[in-house]
């Protein structure tokens, strides 16, 4: 980057980490819209503020109305919302902060990008089937993709690319509390965070 030069602060990730008596990673959780990531992040994190961790939750829905209003989901928006969004998720990690993201993030390439800032990657995809999206449809947008009410919709007229190798795989035939406990059992059984 040109005449713009990096600083190194004086306090540094592990400073913050020591500070904060805890490990830093990422919770990546990907999947069609009305899959479940929302309200598995969202419970995962409430789990995570019980055991004392510091966390913070990246959600589609919310950072469309702010930092990323400006894009669709064409494919070149879907690509640069992940890429914000990957900066942000980074800067979270070096404050120490557990990270927990739900973004459709339908392109493996974008995922394969966030996979690379940091070791502590966890890609959590929640395979739920389409047709039960679409039963499910909590915000009534499938139904307006079907009826060509909005174009570009993951699933129906935009792709979605399933993970090859993701962490964990929670299906939509368990209990939101079960998943959650798979995610918690990972995270103890990785070292991430303890069993207390
Ligand atoms: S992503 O594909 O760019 O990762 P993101 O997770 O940020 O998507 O936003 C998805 C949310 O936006 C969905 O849960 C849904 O509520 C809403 N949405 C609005 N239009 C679309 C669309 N065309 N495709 C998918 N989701 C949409």
């Amino acid at each position: 980057m040109k005449n713009i030069i990096w600083h190194n602060h004086k306090i540094t990730k592990s400073d913050r980490i020591k500070l904060l008596n805890q490990k830093s990673f990422i919770i990546w959780l990907t999947g069609l819209s009305g899959s479940g990531k929302s309200t598995i992040a969202n419970k995962l994190e409430v789990e995570l503020y019980k055991r004392g961790y510091l966390t913070y939750l990246l959600d589609g829905d919310n950072i469309r109305h702010g930092l990323n209003k400006d894009l669709g989901f064409d494919d070149k928006s879907r690509v640069e919302n992940i890429r914000r969004i990957a900066e942000v998720a980074k800067l979270f990690l070096d404050a120490g902060v557990i990270t927990i993201s739900a973004f459709i993030s339908p392109f493996k390439n974008e995922r394969k990008l966030v996979r690379e800032l940091t070791k502590d990657f966890i890609e959590v995809f929640v395979d739920t089937p389409i047709e039960e999206c679409i039963k499910r449809d909590p915000k009534g947008l499938y139904k307006k993709a079907l009826n060509k009410e909005i174009k570009n919709f993951t699933g129906i007229d935009s792709p979605y690319e399933k993970p090859d190798n993701p962490e964990i795989i929670l299906s939509y035939k368990n209990s939101v509390e079960e998943n959650v406990n798979k995610l918690i059992s990972y995270l103890i059984q990785k070292g991430y965070i303890n069993d207390k």
